[in-house]
C-alpha cells in the first residue's frame, strides 16, 4: 500500500484546515491510535489566534479519553469549547469542573449512531491516525478503532496522520462494522468473541481526504500505578467468587468472556483471575486490552481477545509489533459501537468487572462525579456492560484518600448505575453478592461485607435510622456522611474527637 496521488500536508497545514467552532472527531481511546501531531498543532494555532485576540476553539470528539497531545495541549490553550464522550486528563478535567469547557457524559456504545442521527451537530474534520492508506481512501488504523469509522464518513473531510511508529503489519487485526440505523437496522453477527463481521479498514472517498500528514511518534505514554495489598486482596476476592460460581455451575465450566474497566484496580483484579486455578483459560470481550491481558494471551491464558484499543506501554507495544503473527489471530480491534452494544454483551453473556467511586446501601454505584458534583473521567462504557452483563461486579477499595471516606454510603451522592443492574459488589473487605435481595437485605449485606470495620457501626446506625418503607431511606439523613466529610474533612463519626485529641 502507500499513498502517492493524496495531499501530503504538514501538521500545521491540516491544523490551518479547522476554523473557530469547528466539531473534530478525532481518532483515539485511551491514549492508543489518538491523532497526535495535529491536535498539538492545532494547540499552537489556538494560542497564536489568542495573542492576536481572536477566538479559537473547537468541538472535540474522540472514542474515549486521549492523553497529552491530544486533551492536555487542546486544554493547555484553552482550545476546547466542548468535548465528549470521556476524558481523563487533568489539565481538561479541571476546566470542565470551572466550567469552562462543556461537557457531555455519555455511554460509549451510543457515540456513533448520536453522530450518524445528527444529535451531535455537524461534523467538521476527522483526523485519525494510520499506519497505512491506499491511494483508494482505504485507511489502515493504528492501536485503537474506537468511533474513526463514523467519524470518517460523517465529517465533510478527512484528515490522515500516518504514523510510521504502528507497522503496516496491523493490517488484518481490525474489523470494521457500520450497523444501519432503525428501523433499518438487523442484527450484529457477532456470536462468539473472536468472529469477524466487517473489512479490515475504512473506505474513504479519496476527494474527502484533505490530507495526508507523515509523522513517527509514540502514542503518548501509559501511566500504570502499581497494585498495593488492598487492590491485590480485592482481585483475589473477585477470583475467588468467580471460582465458587463456576463450581457451583452458576457460571459455565469453560467460563464466560470477560469486560474489565481501565486503571489500578481493575489491573490487580485481571491479574488475580488470569493465575487462579480454578479458572479455565478464557477470553475477553472488553474496551481495554493493557499490558496485564497480554501477558495473559502469551502464556496461554486468555485464548482470544476482542477490544476497542490496545493500551500498552512501550516495551509491549514492541512484543506485540514484533509478532503480528502470533497475536493478529488471537486479538481483534472493533468500534466501540459493536464492542460495547448492548446486543452483544447480553448475547455472549459478558461478566463486566468496574470500578466504583461509591456505592450505597441498595446497590447504587457512582463511578463519575466526586461528592456529587466534579467530574472524574465519565461513564465510559461501565454503563453499556453493566446494564446487559450476565454478571455485572462492582470493585473498590472500602475507603479513599487514606481513610477519611467510605466508599460505601448510605446514599450515592451521583448515580451512574442503578440497584436494578449492580449485581456484585466487592472490596478488600469481602464480596456481597445482591442477586435476589430486598433492598433492606442488600444494605445490611453491603455493610457487613464490604464496608471498612471503621466505618460499619456507624452505616448500622444509619441504617437503623432510616427503617420503613420497601426502601429504608431517610431523606434527612441519606447525605450525612457526605455532609460530615464536608464540615469536618471526613466521614468518620467521631471527626471532632479525632481533631480534638489529634
Ligand atoms: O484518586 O489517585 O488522587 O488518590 O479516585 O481511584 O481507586 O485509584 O481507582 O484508577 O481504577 O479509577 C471510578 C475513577 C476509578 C475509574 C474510577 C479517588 C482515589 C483516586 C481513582 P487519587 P482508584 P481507578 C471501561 C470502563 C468510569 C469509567 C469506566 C473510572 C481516584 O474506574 O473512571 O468504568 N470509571 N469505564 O483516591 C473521592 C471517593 C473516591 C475517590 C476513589 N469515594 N471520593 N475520591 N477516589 N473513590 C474503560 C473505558 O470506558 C474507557
Amino acid at each position: 500500500m502507500g499513498a502517492s496521488t493524496l495531499t501530503k500536508l504538514t501538521a500545521a497545514e491540516a491544523a490551518a484546515l479547522i476554523q473557530n467552532g469547528h466539531t473534530v472527531g478525532f481518532s483515539g481511546f485511551t491514549s492508543a491510535g489518538a491523532a497526535k501531531a495535529v491536535p498539538l498543532a492545532l494547540a499552537e494555532r489556538a494560542k497564536a489566534e489568542h495573542q492576536a485576540g481572536r477566538e479559537f476553539r473547537i468541538g472535540v470528539m474522540t472514542g474515549a479519553s486521549t492523553g497529552p497531545s491530544l486533551d492536555g495541549a487542546l486544554a493547555a490553550a484553552d482550545a476546547i469549547s466542548f468535548r465528549t464522550p470521556y476524558q481523563s486528563e487533568p489539565a481538561l478535567r479541571a476546566l470542565i469542573n470551572d466550567g469552562k469547557v462543556q461537557f457531555f457524559d455519555m455511554h460509549l456504545s451510543a457515540m456513533a449512531q448520536e453522530i450518524r442521527c445528527g444529535h451531535l451537530g455537524t461534523v467538521h474534520c476527522a483526523v485519525v491516525e494510520a499506519c497505512d492508506i491506499t491511494d483508494g481512501g482505504g485507511i489502515v488504523l493504528t492501536d485503537s478503532v474506537g468511533a474513526s469509522p463514523t467519524f470518517c464518513r460523517m465529517a465533510e473531510k478527512v484528515i490522515v496522520e500516518l504514523n510510521r511508529r504502528h507497522p503496516p503489519t496491523l493490517f488484518g487485526m481490525h474489523d470494521i462494522y457500520e450497523p444501519a440505523d432503525p428501523p433499518y437496522r438487523r442484527e450484529i453477527p457477532v456470536y462468539s468473541v473472536s468472529d469477524r463481521i466487517g473489512s479490515p479498514l475504512i473506505s474513504v472517498s479519496p476527494s474527502k481526504i484533505a490530507g495526508v500528514v507523515e509523522v513517527e511518534m509514540y502514542d503518548d505514554p501509559v501511566e500504570f500505578t502499581p497494585s498495593t495489598p488492598v487492590t491485590e486482596q480485592i482481585g483475589m476476592n473477585v477470583a475467588e467468587f468467580l471460582a465458587r460460581e463456576v463450581d457451583r455451575g452458576r457460571i459455565p465450566k469453560r467460563f464466560l468472556p470477560l469486560q474489565a474497566g481501565v486503571g489500578n484496580v481493575s489491573n490487580s483484579v485481571m491479574a488475580a483471575i488470569g493465575r487462579h486455578d480454578d479458572i479455565r483459560p478464557f477470553q475477553m470481550y472488553t474496551e481495554v486490552l493493557q499490558d496485564s491481558v497480554l501477558q495473559l494471551i502469551m502464556q496461554g491464558r486468555i485464548t482470544f481477545a476482542s477490544a476497542c484499543a490496545l493500551t500498552l506501554s512501550r516495551r509491549m507495544q514492541d512484543v506485540l509489533y514484533g509478532n503480528p503473527d502470533f497475536f493478529r489471530p488471537r486479538i481483534v480491534l472493533r468500534p466501540q459501537e459493536i464492542t460495547n452494544s448492548a446486543e452483544i454483551v447480553r448475547r455472549l453473556g459478558i461478566i463486566s468487572i468496574n470500578t466504583a467511586l461509591e456505592a450505597d446501601f441498595f446497590g447504587n454505584v457512582n463511578s463519575t462525579h466526586v461528592m456529587g458534583r466534579n467530574m472524574m473521567n465519565g461513564i465510559g462504557g461501565s454503563g453499556d456492560f453493566t446494564r446487559n452483563a450476565f454478571l455485572s461486579i462492582f470493585v473498590c477499595p472500602s475507603t479513599a484518600k487514606k481513610g477519611v471516606i467510605s466508599s460505601i454510603v448510605p446514599l450515592v451522592s451521583h448515580q451512574d448505575h442503578s440497584e436494578h443492574s449492580v449485581q456484585i459488589i466487592a472490596t478488600e473487605q469481602g464480596v456481597a453478592d445482591l442477586r435476589g435481595l430486598s433492598p433492606a437485605e442488600r444494605a445490611r449485606r453491603i455493610i457487613d461485607t464490604c464496608a471498612h470495620p471503621d466505618y460499619r457501626d456507624d452505616l448500622r446506625a444509619q441504617l437503623e435510622s432510616m427503617k420503613g418503607g420497601h426502601e429504608p431511606l431517610s431523606l434527612e439523613s441519606a447525605f450525612a456522611f457526605h455532609h460530615r466529610f464536608r464540615e469536618t474533612g471526613t466521614m468518620r463519626a467521631n471527626a471532632r474527637l479525632h481533631a480534638l485529641t489529634a
